[in-house]
């Protein structure tokens, strides 16, 4: 960690960035850092900037943990992009890293972006469960506060999916929180505060217009909603699909889940097998990791469309032809 004080030292404002939509991963990283800086280095103008919007799941956190957050920034000198694996998440902090060569630190455990890491003056990117488990690891020996231990606590709890990812480090994980002084009651129950009605009503929404695939055994899912596209992937594969693939039409944008155990099994990566191929052939932008992932596209394409192209990538993956990948009639 003295290594990341080191780099930050010469630098006055310092914006620490979260991803778009921030889930508690990304804005726990942020406040632990956040306060670890003004620990150690005196007389920074430090800030947690959260482009666009934050996740729903997180409200309760950011009001429990009172984390400050900006919607706007001042001549910044660094950025520290955390839980973001590239610029092109990020248009506005990539427009000042381009034009007014703003030097940026990275701090994250998706897929890396090699043109983002090359260009980055200093960065931890690892593979790891959560950002926040990357944190802790760094600096683990200067942690006492309650409070901060329970926000990598979060991070670790929410990007693990309660313990199921990885299950043996991150409960070990949470078990040093825990000792060290974490209220994991606490956290799971701000972790759980009833979501909000329309992700409930997207979420009920993308089960009823569900379209399904049966490759060899395995299930996938597709389909449509106009929000909250992660959470109703993950509702898909929590009912029991196997792939699930949730489009947004009119924001240009699919979001991809693979069940662990399926990815374990068939080795599809979603970032460099479906998300890639996508936007080489649709211009766009994406990533994530192999089993959660998403694009953007900066061009129409039809659900139908999108549907074929993902259905080509599995079944030429899984060495099937894609007349073997067979729909299922929902109305039997
Ligand atoms: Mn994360």
């Amino acid at each position: 960690m003295s290594n990341l004080l080191k780099i930050l030292s010469p630098f006055n404002n310092i914006v620490i960035v979260c991803h778009p939509n921030a889930d508690i991963d990304s804005l726990g990283s942020a406040y632990v850092l956040f306060n670890f800086i003004k620990n150690f280095l005196n007389n920074k103008n430090i800030v947690i900037y959260v482009p666009e919007s934050i996740s729903s799941s997180s409200i309760p956190l950011i009001e429990y943990f009172n984390i400050e957050i900006c919607n706007e920034f001042l001549s910044p000198d660094i950025f520290i992009l955390v839980d973001i694996s590239s610029l092109n998440q990020i248009p506005l902090i990539k427009s000042y890293v381009e034009e007014k060569s703003i030097p940026y630190i990275v701090i994250d455990h998706h897929v890396p972006d090699e043109q983002t890491i090359n260009k980055a003056i200093f960065f931890i990117v690892k593979e790891a469960t959560s950002t926040c488990e990357i944190i802790y690891e760094i600096i683990k020996n200067y942690l006492t506060d309650k409070k901060i231990l329970e926000a990598l606590l979060a991070g670790i709890i929410y990007d693990s999916r309660r313990f199921l990812i990885n299950p043996k480090k991150s409960i070990s994980l949470a078990y040093e929180l825990i000792n060290k002084g974490a209220d994991i009651e606490k956290i799971l129950q701000l972790l759980s505060i009833e979501q909000n009605y329309s992700e409930k009503m997207a979420k009920i929404k993308g089960c009823s217009r569900m379209k399904i695939f049966k490759a060899s055994s395995w299930i996938i899912a597709f389909t449509y909603v106009s929000a909250f596209e992660a959470s109703v992937a993950r509702t898909l594969i929590d009912i029991g699909a196997d792939f699930a693939f949730v489009i947004n039409e009119s924001e240009r944008r699919v979001t991809g889940r693979i069940r662990e155990v399926v990815y374990n099994q068939v080795r599809i990566n979603l970032v460099t097998d479906i998300i890639k191929p996508l936007i080489e052939k649709y211009p766009g932008q994406g990533g994530g990791h192999p089993t959660a992932a998403s694009a953007n596209f900066n061009v129409d394409i039809s659900i139908e469309n999108l549907i074929s192209e993902i259905l080509e990538l599995i079944a030429s993956k899984l060495n099937l032809q894609k007349h073997l990948i067979c729909e299922i009639d929902t109305k039997k």
